[in-house]
């Protein structure tokens, strides 16, 4: 059984579609996206066959299941245009991610995928409280990454203003969060802690105008949230996405923000299964996020492993959205490292530090061999006088130390650093340094 909405709802009527309507909304929908990829991408036509299925033969969300996954492997093999479901005349855009393996990772859009992007995205913008008439910093990255683009047409088709600054240039960011008084701030969570603090540093006195953050791209945790908010004067909103599928514009953190961000049903067909057996998972347990595109005209994907663990849930929102939610991103399943046998992700290891009041959030993961063993040093800044004679140190390095043993199971070197000693994000973050010999 649904909760029942806590109150009325504000969300606009696809968005609060009672489930069984959006239930066969996404039925005919699989099943005309299936007899297109069938009919038109030779991959999906040979997956089908060699799994003896017959896209027809779909009459039901629960066979979504018997379906092959699709995996990046899948897209590098089929790179550039392998998957194209369109003639490629039809294709009016190309974005691409970057892998750590320097692989591009490919998606291919017809104009009605991009027109739709954006009516995603002011899906996005508006759950999270921006309105028509408002600025919008938009501090993604524009090119070939999906977070400055699509933003930048979520804020147009709202309404909003944008200021398309794009990422870096921090000095840059503050001077117009300072002139042009911008309501809203679209960027990583850890670029908008850079610009935090460049903030601060500036010593203008100028007070910001910041209401709403909307920050995604890369795994951050609560305690990262309260910081920015604290920091910024915002509210700041999980939002998630991956090129693969379009970019940005998958899932949203409403008002409510507790349980987790709204992914957008009636486009994408959300699972969550075990990555080691591939099997569903019931509503709550954690495992791999699998998608299945609904809409999408150029590059449509059936049961894409997203490779990010979360959970599911179905129950209605309070803030009146019938939307399933998934719960923050914990991280990529390749980001997990394992430490002497134990599982851990960064993420686990930030909500740790920032406990810490002495501790800033800027901070690397250091892994290393030493001998046979993987050791894992976490390389965080603090601020200054806590570093200030051997003692305070140690044992500020002494309680970070049980504390993540404590939280994580596991034994991690403590290198405090000054103020300003890593270098500072300007997009994604990069929080692994792998220094193991190679195999
Ligand atoms: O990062 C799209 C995006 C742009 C999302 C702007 C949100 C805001 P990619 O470069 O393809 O696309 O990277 C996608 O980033 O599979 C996740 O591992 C990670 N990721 C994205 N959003 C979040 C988030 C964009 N809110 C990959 N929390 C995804 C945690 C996230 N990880």
């Amino acid at each position: 059984m649904n909760a029942q909405p806590a109150r009325t709802s504000e969300a606009p009527k696809l968005e609060s579609l009672p489930r069984e309507q959006l239930r066969s909304l996404q039925l005919a929908k699989l099943q005309n996206v299936l007899k297109r990829v069938a009919a038109s991408v030779p991959f999906y036509r040979r997956k089908f066959e060699a799994a003896a299925i017959r896209a027809d033969e779909i009459r039901s969300l629960e066979q979504l299941r018997q379906l092959p996954f699709t995996t990046k492997a899948d897209l590098w093999e089929n790179y550039p245009f392998g998957l194209l479901a369109t003639p490629s005349e039809e294709v009016s855009r190309v974005h691409a991610s970057s892998g750590t393996k320097g692989k591009l990772t490919l998606a291919a859009y017809t104009r009605k995928d991009v027109t739709q992007w954006g009516e995603l995205m002011a899906r996005c913008l508006s759950a999270a409280g921006a309105r028509a008439g408002m600025r919008v910093l938009n501090a993604y990255g524009y090119g070939l990454f999906t977070g400055g683009l699509g933003f930048h047409y979520g804020a147009e088709h709202l309404g909003a203003t944008v200021i398309p600054i794009s990422g870096g240039n921090t000095a840059r960011q503050v001077q117009l969060l300072e002139d042009l008084q911008p309501e809203v701030l679209c960027c990583t969570p850890s670029f908008a802690l850079t610009i935090a603090e460049a903030c601060e540093q500036s010593g203008s006195g100028k007070p910001l105008n910041l209401k709403i953050g909307l920050f995604g791209a890369e795994p951050w945790t609560e305690s990262m949230r309260a910081q920015i908010e604290k920091r910024l004067g915002l509210s700041a909103f999980d939002t998630y996405g991956l090129s693969e599928v379009g970019g940005p514009g998958v899932a949203q953190e409403c008002a409510e923000k507790t349980g987790g961000l709204h992914v957008w049903e009636d486009f994408f067909l959300p699972e969550v299964i075990d990555p080691r057996t591939g099997d569903p998972l019931p509503p709550g347990e954690e495992g791999e996020l699998v998608l299945t595109t609904l809409e999408r005209e150029a590059m449509p994907l059936v049961r894409y492993r997203t490779g990010d663990i979360t959970t599911l849930d179905a129950q209605t929102c309070a803030c009146g959205r019938t939307h399933a939610r998934i719960r923050r991103i914990r991280g990529r399943r390749d980001d997990m490292l394992i430490i002497r046998g134990v599982n851990v992700y960064p993420s686990e290891i930030e909500s740790v530090l920032l406990k810490f009041e002495e501790v800033l959030p800027f901070y690397e993961l250091h892994l290393d061999r030493p001998r046979t063993l993987d050791q894992l040093t976490v390389r965080v800044e603090c601020a200054g006088r806590h570093l200030d004679g051997q003692a305070a140190g140690s044992e500020l390095a002494g309680r970070l130390q049980s504390a993540i043993a404590s939280r994580c199971a596991v034994r991690v070197e403590i290198e405090l650093l000054a103020t300003g000693t890593l270098t500072r994000s300007i997009g994604k973050a990069l929080r692994i340094v792998d220094k193991r010999p190679r195999e």
